[in-house]
């Protein structure tokens, strides 16, 4: 386990909430690394400039029904299942999420697609691995919220990441509609840091994959970053990718709707940004959901 490092995004610690500036770079690499891959040059602007960007038609149909095939047997599989990747609805047994599906195919093979890594490794500036993977079923009628949040601030506090150098890609699987609980980011809000108020509670990764209350802004932070960023809801069609930097503030809502919002995520981290002792003191999660294991150095 490499020591801790000079925490230089506290939270969680103090007994008022502040909102920090970012001092991490959005873009890392050469000019010659951010050439080399499927962003254009105009993508990599508005990624950098929201701290999201939403591509269509990156995978085909055939690939979206062998993925989604996969995934109802992942899901039969999952269905009867205690463990812990298995994370069910609040309130409910309904299949929330199922994480750490990029150790077999075709999850893996996805997560090693350069239309993804590829486009992590532009904006990350060099060699990346899967920090973590979930499917996010948000089925029809019974998924929940997910409240708002910054990613790093959790993997920062819980997992030990050390700097912001870190992308989701969500791949929707369902076509994403403004009205069946497609994700919400605040553009340009990866650029401020939240420091949430709150110590966190021992394992408390068993609680908040169901439902966070702990490293969630507090309303005056939202509101205010609300009132600076606006509001965005890049929906579109299964197939498409959504990327979002680590820190980018998002949520969702409930699905009330007869159609499931089923979408995979793979978070990359840089090689150079390999997780350490965890900044909120707490013992590290657990491997499927923060990898520690087989980083290359
Ligand atoms: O704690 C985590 O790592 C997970 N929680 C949320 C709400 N988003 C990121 C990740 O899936
Ligand atoms: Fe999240």
């Amino acid at each position: 386990m490499r020591i801790r490092e000079v925490d230089l995004y506290p939270s969680r610690m103090a007994e008022s909430a502040e909102i920090a500036r970012r001092t991490d770079p959005v873009l890392y690499g050469s000019p010659a690394d951010r050439a080399r891959g499927p962003l254009s040059p105009a993508e990599l602007a508005l990624y950098a400039r929201d701290g999201f960007l939403l591509r269509e038609g990156v995978l085909d149909a055939r690939e979206v029904a062998a993925l989604t095939a996969a995934l109802d047997a992942a899901l039969a599989r999952a269905r009867g299942a205690t463990v812990p990747e298995v994370v069910r609805e609040p309130g409910g047994d309904a299949v929330r999420s199922i994480f750490a599906v990029h150790d077999a195919d075709p999850w893996r093979a996805l997560a090693q697609d350069p239309r993804l890594s590829g486009a992590a490794r532009q904006v990350l500036g060099g060699e990346v691995y899967v920090h973590q993977s979930r499917i996010n079923l948000k089925p029809g009628f019974e998924g929940k919220d997910f409240y708002w949040h910054s990613d790093f601030e959790t993997w920062h506090v819980e997992d030990g990441m050390p700097r912001m150098r870190a992308v989701s890609f969500s791949v929707l699987l369902d076509d994403n509609h403004p009205y069946n609980g497609p994700l919400m980011l605040l553009p340009g809000s990866h650029k401020h840091y939240v420091r949430c108020v709150g110590a966190t509670p021992d394992e408390h990764f068993k609680a908040s994959l169901r439902r966070q209350e702990y490293g969630v802004p507090d309303r005056d932070s939202l509101a205010w970053l609300w009132a600076r960023c606006g509001v965005a809801i890049p929906t579109g069609p299964a197939g498409s990718v959504l990327m979002f930097d680590c820190n980018t503030m998002h949520g969702s809502n409930s699905n009330i709707t007869p159609l499931s919002r089923r979408n995979v995520f793979v978070v990359y981290n840089s090689v150079a940004n390999a997780l350490v002792e965890p900044f909120g003191g707490t013992r590290p999660r657990p491997e499927f959901v923060a990898t520690r294991e087989g980083v290359p150095r």
